[in-house]
């Protein structure tokens, strides 16, 4: 099973590292460039996925699974020990309606302020892709609203969180690993948890002192 992921710290293949690595999943891990744009070329959009992000999974029989939930409950039915997701359907409901709440509200409005602003450099020539393979960007004016929309909805989760030990209460789940490493990547980025969000910042704290949490320093995207 070769998992494929870039040398820095990027928020969702690092997700899926975690959760391998919570599970004591053996994975081949197969480094692909950045920088080059090698995620977004031949032969891994062909092969692999063909959308050209990380991260990304290829069985032994070849079969290619990309998306980082669908890797996820992919690891969860290989190796249900400890369970991740859940035990029951009810647990299984409770994580998923966490995690897409996480991805939609925080993760996916962070992910795209920093591509529409500070990455954009990076990505607007998108070093000569084909256009349908180059990253897609919004107006540099989404930024600012991206972003603002993602703090917001920080400040709601700390609320809404107060009192529990993980986001699924007493049960450490993908939704604890998925909010931990966009966290991490908003710290990482110019989008800190906000002052006011005290429950975050212990909740980060902790996270951070689990042993497979991430402790290098940040890309040379900045
Ligand atoms: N919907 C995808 C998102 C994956 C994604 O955006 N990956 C980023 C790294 S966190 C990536 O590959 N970025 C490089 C690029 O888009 O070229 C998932 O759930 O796995």
């Amino acid at each position: 099973m070769i998992f494929y992921d870039f040398a820095m710290f990027a928020p969702n293949p690092w997700i899926a590292w975690i959760f391998a690595q919570e599970k004591g999943i053996v994975l081949e891990r197969q480094v692909l460039d950045l920088f080059t744009r090698e995620n977004r070329r031949e032969p891994f959009i062909s092969a692999v996925n063909p959308l050209g992000e990380l991260p990304a999974l290829q069985l032994d029989d070849g079969t290619a699974i990309s998306e980082v939930t669908a890797i996820c409950e992919y690891f969860e039915d290989i190796q249900p020990d400890p369970p991740l997701v859940g035990s029951t359907p009810e647990e299984k409901a409770e994580t998923r309606m966490w995690v897409r709440r996480i991805d939609q509200n925080v993760a996916w409005p962070m992910g795209e302020g920093f591509t529409t602003e500070e990455g954009r450099a990076f990505f607007t020539s998108d070093h000569d892709l084909d256009g349908v393979l180059a990253k897609s960007l919004l107006p540099l004016e989404a930024a600012a609203i991206l972003k603002a929309k993602s703090r917001s909805k920080m400040i709601w989760l700390d609320n809404v969180m107060q009192g529990r030990q993980f986001v699924c209460g007493d049960r450490y789940t993908l939704a604890d690993i998925y909010l931990y490493c966009f966290l991490q990547f908003g710290e990482n980025h110019g989008q800190p948890i906000p002052d006011e969000a005290l429950w975050l910042k212990d909740f980060f704290q902790r996270m951070k002192a689990r042993p497979h949490a991430w402790h290098g320093t940040p890309s040379s995207l900045d």
